[in-house]
């Protein structure tokens, strides 16, 4: 990892990349903190609607440095129509139509970056249709001068929001196509390296908020600061790379973070962390099936330099954890990263990998083929076209990625 070293002496840039509204939502609430440690303010909002990426920059604009013009580093809208109709094909069409300027203010915003952190909700368009979208076209080498080359070994984690269960079929129909385009290209090899896994009924039982997502995006966001923080100035250090070589060796580079935050370290065991984590899964899975598994400690400084807690201490307790839940035979990696704060909480994120994916797919396999039946000999709307060729691939490329993991 050469190239990295070059880049960033001590951790790992990340480069966040948003595109719809949920996306820029969550996007938008790194920028909105004083402070974004991995992140800085390499952050990019893209919409194909005006008004949704107003609003978007309008949160985030009273946090730039005076005089700086959001639209010029941190914002772009893409695309000849307003928004995508709901329909994912839509969103890509609108990527395709503009992907040079894409690129442009991916490079512009991400110089030297070591990793994209590419946000979308599932349930939409916009976002849905570009992302995949735009990690296959760097990923299968993308032809142009805008990036010079540095681009092509920087890392692509997805971070994929799935629709709530009672939304309509639609959403839910997008999200598993969104799903499988995010895993793999069209034509069955792998896409982005890396694909985080978050549901939003699984998050909150709050049926009734639609559009207040703080809560969801709040959990969100901490469990990307403690995935990024294993990067940095740590003990154990876990890096991009190592999040996502395995995983794609063995086929199993879905993840789904569990968090577990502010737990007293002088009073519970960490195996007993590891397990609060575990019930905090972000997705609906048996914790059971993971075939990746990483840990990620979090304490107070003053703890680790006391020796209150070690990296001994977290590698055997996450040896004693995942025996105890049959996971031995997983690979996996701790990490104990020191946060600049007094007193005993301690914080912890497990990225479990390589999960079956039914329990979470069950939730909207039935509206999916409905949604299919319905679109009978494929669909169009503007430029946008699905043909049943095209969604049968998309179908069989989830299902075989499914069965690898399947046990
Ligand atoms: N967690 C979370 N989910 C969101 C948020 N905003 C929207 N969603 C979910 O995202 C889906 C809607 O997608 P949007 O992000 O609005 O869609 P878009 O990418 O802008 O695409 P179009 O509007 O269809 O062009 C629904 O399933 C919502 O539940 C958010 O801020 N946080
Ligand atoms: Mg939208």
């Amino acid at each position: 990892m050469s190239n990295m070293s070059q880049k960033a002496d001590t951790y790992t840039r990340w480069t966040v990349i948003a595109s719809g509204e949920g996306g820029g939502r969550i996007a938008s609430q790194f920028f909105t903190r004083s402070d974004n440690p991995g992140i800085d303010d390499r952050i990019l909002v893209m919409n194909t609607n005006r008004a949704d990426i107003r609003n978007t920059i309008s949160r985030m604009e009273t946090h730039l440095d005076d005089g700086e013009d959001p639209w010029a580093n941190h914002a772009l809208e893409f695309g000849s129509q307003q928004g995508a109709g709901n329909f994912f094909v839509m969103g890509q069409e609108a990527a395709r139509e503009d992907l040079d300027r894409i690129v442009g203010s991916m490079s512009q915003v991400g110089t030297a970056t070591d990793a994209f952190l590419h946000t979308a909700t599932l349930g939409g368009g916009t976002g849905n249709g570009s992302i995949p979208y735009i990690i296959d076209q760097f990923k299968s080498g993308l032809d142009s001068d805008a990036h010079e080359g540095w681009m092509d070994s920087t890392i692509h984690t997805a971070l994929a929001v799935w629709p709530y269960y009672y939304e309509a079929p639609q959403r839910q129909f997008n999200a598993v196509c969104g799903l499988s385009r995010l895993l793999r290209s069209s034509d069955g090899s792998q896409n982005a390296d890396m694909v985080l896994l978050a549901a939003n009924s699984h998050l909150s039982d709050d049926e009734t908020t639609g559009t207040d997502y703080s809560e969801v995006n709040d959990q969100i966001i901490s469990a990307i600061d403690l995935m990024i923080g294993a990067g940095r100035e740590t003990r154990g250090v876990i890096d991009v790379q190592d999040y996502v070589t395995v995983p794609s060796q063995i086929g199993a580079y879905h993840f789904t973070p569990a968090v577990a935050t502010d737990l007293n370290g002088d009073l519970f065991e960490m195996e007993y962390m590891f397990d609060k984590a575990a019930e905090n899964a972000f997705v609906p899975m048996d914790v059971g099936t993971s075939r990746v598994t990483y840990a990620v400690v979090r304490a107070p400084e003053s703890m680790i330099q006391n020796g209150d807690i070690t990296e001994p201490d977290v590698q055997n307790a996450f040896n004693d954890w995942k025996r105890k839940h049959g996971l031995l035979g997983a690979s996996g990696m701790t990490s104990l990263t020191p946060k600049q704060e007094r007193g005993t909480d301690v914080d912890v994120l497990l990225l479990l990998g390589g999960f079956d994916l039914d329990p979470l797919l069950d939730h909207s396999w039935e509206e999916y083929e409905e949604y299919k039946e319905s679109l009978q000999s494929g669909r169009s709307l503007g430029n946008g076209q699905l043909s049943a060729t095209e969604l049968g691939r998309i179908e069989e490329n989830l299902t075989e990625y499914i069965e690898i993991n399947e046990g």
